[in-house]
């Protein structure tokens, strides 16, 4: 079985290197600190790197202390890739193919569609089926006979909590279910969950959101409702990159619409495009396909290089010439 060459593979390794994806979402980060404290046990020598420091609403998973933003990948024998996509949005595209170069090994751990991470890993330990790479996890530390304490129950909980949208997208599935049922038996702290990823909107971020919600625009042969956060925004509202998220998810709830794109500007002058769907006719991985991005049928995300103009009857969005 796959799972059995995954665990051959991380006991005959000693320093073993976790990687999460950049801009880090609850799924990445649980799964990296429930394979962190499994592993300490083990006696492994254990790092997790990401790119982008962890967003406020999961500082209280454990460990989250333990993670660095850079690391020498050349000190360690194995790198775990978790919860990736594919190999950019590692944030060491480069690095990571010179690693499996020298002869290192290099486990892709994920529920996304196929991608650039299965040629370069030695392992792909993937199932699209999954709600969340948290239930790949889950499956993982069962086969190790892990004893499932407080702390790994509510990493994994918050892992399917997370990327299931509170277990309300399509993408839950009886299993996800029974899981999170077993992961209750085990002591997991819903409450904790839930008030720190659901219920700690500040009033800087929920005025964000007032004025994202209050330029909502529907297409109209599209069917695509969607709307835009700038800058200057951000300042008005005393909000932080952190407040966006989530409320994509508010504007997916539309009925009669097909998918929801929201577009924000990045600190790096750019626009980061987040989309979801309801409709199982809908793949948005397709549409952020198209612009060079990635992610999930119900949930994706891509950039593009532009401004986001605010005129007087809505806002549209320019794209910089880059044809040169
Ligand atoms: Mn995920």
């Amino acid at each position: 079985m796959l799972v059995d060459k995954v665990i051959s593979k991380i006991l005959r390794s000693e320093k073993i290197l976790l990687i999460v994806h950049e801009n880090p979402d609850g799924d990445t980060l649980a799964s990296a600190s429930v394979v962190y404290q499994v592993l300490k046990r083990l006696g492994k020598e254990v790092a997790i790197v990401c790119k982008d420091p962890v967003p406020k609403p999961f500082l209280f998973l454990p460990e989250m202390d333990k993670i660095q933003n850079d690391m020498l990948f050349g000190d360690y024998e194995l790198i775990l890739v978790i919860d990736c996509g594919d190999s950019r949005r590692t944030g060491f595209d480069r690095r990571l193919k010179d690693f499996v170069r020298n002869k290192k090994s290099l486990i892709n751990i994920d529920h996304h569609p196929k991608n650039d991470l299965h040629k370069i890993a030695n392992i792909n330990y993937v199932d699209q089926t999954a709600s969340s790479t948290a239930e790949i996890i889950w499956e993982l530390v069962e086969r190790m006979q892990v004893d499932i304490d407080k702390n790994i129950a509510t990493a994994l909980f918050a892992g399917l909590y997370t990327d299931t949208g509170g277990f309300k997208h399509s993408n839950t599935t009886p299993k996800t279910l029974q899981i999170a049922a077993e992961l209750m038996h085990h002591g997991a702290r819903i409450k904790l969950i839930t008030q720190n990823v659901s219920l700690n909107k500040t009033i800087p971020a929920l005025k964000l959101w007032g004025v994202v919600l209050s330029r909502l625009s529907k297409h109209k042969e599209l069917k695509i409702v969607s709307s835009v956060v700038t800058r200057k925004d951000l300042i008005t509202c005393g909000a932080t990159d952190d407040d966006i998220a989530g409320v994509v998810n508010l504007m997916n709830t539309i009925p009669d619409s097909k998918a929801a794109v929201l577009f924000y500007e990045t600190e790096d002058d750019k626009i980061r495009a987040s989309a979801r769907t309801e409709d199982d006719h809908v793949d948005v991985a397709r549409l952020a396909a198209v612009f060079g991005g990635g992610g999930h049928k119900k949930a994706a995300g891509f950039t593009i290089d532009g401004k986001i103009e605010i005129t007087q009857d809505g806002w549209k969005i320019a794209f910089n010439n880059t044809s040169a």
